[in-house]
């Protein structure tokens, strides 16, 4: 073992806490046997062999945004080739279709948008809502949630745009938009989008009102090794808050991203190599002592990287996905999905239980489009810390 990871390695053995100066030196360490071993027995100690996957569909309703972040291939100005937004007709037809293969959850994200009005958004929910009601509604990231506070002029109560998102079917929160909390980092790469303070202020109203939510970091462009762990710090410090004061919402999973150069202003960077992903899949597990869970999203990190990184610290891959349009790799179009027993052959071989969840990881029982839930939800201990997961 590289003799910097052995205090570390005692940490971990011992159930302690990680300091910001451990997971530095973890990011910088070159024993990735050594990294995987530790976040393997992290993970082992909350999931045993369970490793999750879902029966998701993402929708991107509209790439047309106001942002022009550098780190983004997503983004088109209104009026610009290959800009396109859905109706909320259209996106109603998806949830039906979605239900229709036996989804559990649907996840929409999209840009922010100059002109639709927040009766848009509320619609959308409410849509789906009555067309397939089963359909549980990840959506809005945090940037967006502070774009529909501005245009419902409503800047200073993100409370009340969230209860009224909440009450229209918002069922969570994704982790997106997170990026990197680093000033440096922020008026580089995405001038113009929130900073860390807002990212984190509209989750911790989340959590208040009962929403959970995911968290994610987009690694591998011109942040540094410090910037990382700090992130992680930050949210480690969130979810004390949220467990401390006992709400009832509180972040769920880590979903680190890493950078995907194809199509957009920093295309010339190579991103992150598939040891680079691996070693953040186990970092973030090693720092992350109160969140619950550590997902590989395929789509950046490819499945066969994915499948790998479940002995990296990872517990949970998502999804079957169906349409996906923020990152393309290759030009590749919207349609990008995987079978279920693709991802279920992915993480048997791995040596893994697989495991449905919904997206509030309960067991999901199946028969064919047809299914349920188990209902309950044990309490598992991580670290120090109280943190909850599926049975
Ligand atoms: O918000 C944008 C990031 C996010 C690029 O919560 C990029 O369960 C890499 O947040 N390369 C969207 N990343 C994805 C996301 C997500 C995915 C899966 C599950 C969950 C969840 C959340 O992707 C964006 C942004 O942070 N992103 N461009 C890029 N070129």
């Amino acid at each position: 073992m590289d003799p910097k990871l052995q205090p570390i390695a005692e940490k971990v053995h011992a159930g302690e806490r990680l300091s910001e100066r451990d997971g530095v030196a973890l990011l910088g360490s070159r024993d990735i046997w050594s990294i995987g071993e530790l976040a393997g027995l992290v993970r082992e100690r909350l999931h045993g062999r369970t490793a999750y996957y879902n029966i998701n569909r993402h929708l991107n309703y509209s790439n047309v945004c106001a942002l022009s972040c550098k780190f983004c291939s997503f983004y088109r100005k209104r009026g610009q080739d290959g800009a396109y937004q859905f109706s909320t007709e259209q996106v109603a037809e998806e949830a039906v279709r979605a239900a229709a293969a036996g989804a559990t959850e649907m996840h929409i994200v999209g840009g922010l948008h100059p002109y639709l009005p927040f009766a848009y958004y509320t619609e959308m929910l409410e849509g789906i809502r009555q067309a397939a009601p089963r359909l549980h509604i990840k959506a809005f990231t945090a940037v967006e949630i502070v774009h529909l506070a501005r245009i419902s002029q409503r800047a200073k109560d993100l409370g009340g745009v969230l209860s009224d998102l909440k009450a229209a079917g918002l069922g969570s929160l994704p982790g997106g938009g997170a990026e990197v909390f680093d000033d440096r980092v922020h008026d580089e790469a995405f001038k113009g989008k929130i900073r860390s303070d807002m990212w984190l202020t509209v989750h911790r109203e989340a959590h208040r009102l009962g929403l959970m939510s995911n968290a994610t970091i987009l690694y591998g462009h011109i942040e540094s090794v410090e910037d990382r762990v700090a992130h992680l710090c930050m949210l480690r410090e969130a979810q004390d808050e949220a467990i401390s004061e006992g709400h009832a919402g509180r972040f769920q999973t880590i979903i680190p991203l890493p950078f995907v150069p194809d199509g957009s202003e920093l295309e010339h960077l190579p991103g992150p190599s598939g040891l680079d992903d691996l070693k953040m899949l186990a970092v973030s597990r090693l720092m992350l002592d109160n969140f619950a869970h550590v997902k590989a999203f395929w789509i950046m990190q490819t499945l066969a990287l994915s499948q790998l990184s479940l002995q990296f610290g990872v517990d949970d891959i998502d999804g079957t996905v169906v349409w996906y349009d923020i990152t393309k790799v290759d030009s590749v179009d919207q349609h990008q999905e995987v079978g279920v027993a693709e991802l279920r052959r992915a993480v048997v071989e791995a040596g893994y239980d697989p495991v449905e969840r919904d997206t509030l990881y309960r067991r999901v029982y199946r028969d064919g489009a047809k299914w349920t839930t188990s209902g309950d939800v044990r309490v598992v201990a991580s670290g120090q810390r109280a943190v909850t997961a599926a049975v």
